[in-house]
């Protein structure tokens, strides 16, 4: 077989596997040192860093649609004791950031560089632009064919959402196992129903809830089956290849629309947001400032609608039940799978991350009345049919309508309603703006580490306040993978990383970012430099335009609501300045949109 030099040091190709001489080296070391200190190598996976120690396990845990302060360790009432566990034992970021929206975060967080170089700028549409492609590029790597090069073994459980292609007998280049990943369970697309997922596929192939022969379970429920095969996947790695170090890729859908959980989650919230979305935002904000997630200074953000004004209290209150019952039942699998990791005791050396992928979303998705009646002449869809619909009009698999908007009681298979804006400015306590924003309801996230090897004692349970972007996860995988990042992969030129390692946070240190963070989606834009921040809205559609840059200092007004462009505007044409250079440099431009300011 033929030898080839790589970047990230000699590659040789060996029985179709890719081994670096250092980690050839290692190994001989490995073997004498092996018969001299048996007792000191008891927990040794075989793989070395430069450092003599073995590269920590990854698993990489992400919800959709969901607020800063939606998990218990965030300021929440929703019970998280499983999030909350790792948080106690591990690092919170106060500052970290996604881009506003799903598919552009994941494509940022799986390369390693801003969405619009990764080619997914928008969405999954082809704008036939180098931003807009709607596709993972071939130049940029994923964290699984990174870690890939340093003997990774790769999994992955839940949505993937990052190509074009969704349909069962159509390209898959870039799905999930043409990318790095040794195994896949989970959803190509970005939503849709929790009983019944559209594009419901095992590693290449599309199955349906009750046809995978691998996943039987009594009651199908996504969020559980996301967590039921990731434990699986760990248990199989056990056994496969325990010498091997693994990454784990957890994508949830929960808590993103429609508002679908089981009986026995939402009844522990039965009552629990009664007294409407004042209380509880009061509540959060207070707890924010109890945990020092906030400034003592910062402000709440104004209510965005009154509980007096709510029609049917009733089905409003249900979808926030169900809402925190998402949430709830998502914690419980993280509980699963960290009580797996445990087992096999690899809890000390895994790296555990957990974060969102936009901010909480004031979608206006299962809000409304249908317009036409329900369809009466479903059929079922039997054991091989599979679902195509992720919004209505659409039918159970056993033939019945789904109703939605104020028709249906949240919860149910047979139900489609969005949680709304009231609960979304509950949920993004104490900010300001959603999900597809600049500001920070739309793209600040929690982010807690976890790595009882990597993260100093001394910082467990501490807040990490310098600001993250979900372009650093991609460095701190390779980081702590011990891979010198490459320049060319299978023969393409691949770009430099946007985002700097975590790691120095872990003992205190300071990150070694020496540009700003940037964001852009639909025409929201900012730029984060310091403590400064720009950022202004953006409208697209028929009339696309940009709105006047606003200035914030994030330092003591994180919920944005003292403008300071009027008082700095040297500041403000500097960092428009530099947010130009970059949407210029990033793929940002050519827009998709045609705005006036830009002809
Ligand atoms: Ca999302």
């Amino acid at each position: 077989m033929r030898a080839t030099i790589g970047n990230s040091g000699q590659i040789i190709h060996r029985t179709n596997r890719l081994v670096t001489l250092r980690e050839t080296k290692m190994k001989t070391v490995h073997r004498s040192l092996r018969v001299l200190l048996p007792i000191a190598f008891l927990t040794f996976n075989g793989y070395v860093t430069a450092d003599d120690e073995p590269r920590p396990n990854i698993v990489l845990i992400m919800s959709d649609d969901m607020g800063y302060s939606d998990i218990g360790c965030y300021g929440s009432e929703i019970n998280t004791p499983n999030l909350d566990r790792l948080a106690e034992n591990g690092l919170r970021f106060t500052q970290f950031y996604n881009t506003a929206r799903c598919c552009p975060t994941r494509a940022a967080l799986l390369t390693g560089v801003y969405q619009h170089q990764a080619g997914i700028g928008l969405m999954t549409g082809d704008q036939r632009l180098p931003g807009y492609r709607g596709e993972l590029g071939r130049n940029v790597l994923s964290i699984a064919e990174a870690l890939g090069l340093a003997g990774y073994r790769n999994y992955m459980s839940g949505k993937w959402h990052v190509t074009r292609h969704t349909r069962p007998q159509g390209p898959k280049e870039n799905w999930p196992l043409q990318r790095g990943f040794e195994k896949f369970y989970g959803t190509i697309i970005g939503a849709g129903s929790f009983y019944d997922p559209a594009t419901l596929c095992r590693d290449n192939t599309f199955v349906t809830p009750i046809n995978d022969p691998k996943y039987q379970p009594e009651t199908y429920y996504y969020t559980d089956a996301i967590s039921d095969n990731a434990v699986t996947y760990l248990a199989e790695h056990a056994s496969e290849s325990p010498e091997k170090p693994f990454f784990l890729y957890v994508s949830y859908t929960a808590a993103h629309w429609p508002m679908h959980a089981l009986p026995e989650d939402i009844r522990k919230y039965k009552g629990k947001y009664d007294s409407g979305y004042a209380a509880v935002r009061r509540q959060r904000f207070k707890q924010l400032k109890q945990l020092g997630l906030i400034d003592s200074s910062t402000e709440l953000s104004p209510q965005s609608d009154r509980w007096e004004q709510v029609e049917n209290k009733p089905w409003e209150t249900r979808n926030m039940e169900v809402y925190a019952a998402m949430i709830d039942n998502m914690d419980q699998g993280i509980g699963r799978i960290v009580a797996e990791i445990e087992r096999q005791k690899k809890f000390d050396n895994t790296l555990i991350m957990f974060l969102q992928d936009n901010g909480a979303c004031a979608e206006g998705f299962g809000r409304y009345k249908p317009k036409r009646p329900y369809r009466t002449d479903y059929k079922p869809l039997g054991r091989d049919g599979f679902q195509t619909k992720i919004w209505p009009p659409m039918q159970t698999r056993d033939g019945r309508p789904v109703k939605n908007g104020p028709d249906a009681m949240a919860g149910p298979e047979d139900t489609f309603t969005g949680v709304g804006r009231g609960w979304a400015n509950v949920s993004n306590t104490p900010f300001r703006e959603y999900k597809h924003f600049a500001h920070e309801g739309g793209v600040s996230t929690p982010l807690i580490v976890h790595w009882p090897a990597g993260v100093a004692k001394q910082r467990r349970g501490e807040l990490e306040r310098q600001p993250g972007h979900v372009i650093d996860i991609m460095a701190t995988c390779t980081d702590v993978g011990g891979i010198k990042f490459p320049n060319k992969f299978a023969e393409t030129e691949i770009i430099p990383l946007e985002g700097v390692s975590l790691k120095p946070t872990f003992s205190g240190r300071k990150l070694q970012r020496d540009d700003a963070i940037y964001f852009e989606h639909h025409l929201n834009c900012a730029i984060r430099d310091g403590d400064w921040k720009l950022v202004r809205k953006g409208q697209t559609g028929r009339n696309s335009k940009l709105f006047a840059w606003e200035l914030y200092n994030m330092s003591n007004d994180r919920s944005e609501l003292h403008d300071l462009a009027k008082q700095h505007p040297e500041k403000v044409q500097q960092l428009a300045g530099r947010w130009e250079a970059w949407a210029v440099r990033a793929k940002v431009k050519p827009w998709p949109y045609k705005i006036a300011e830009d002809e």
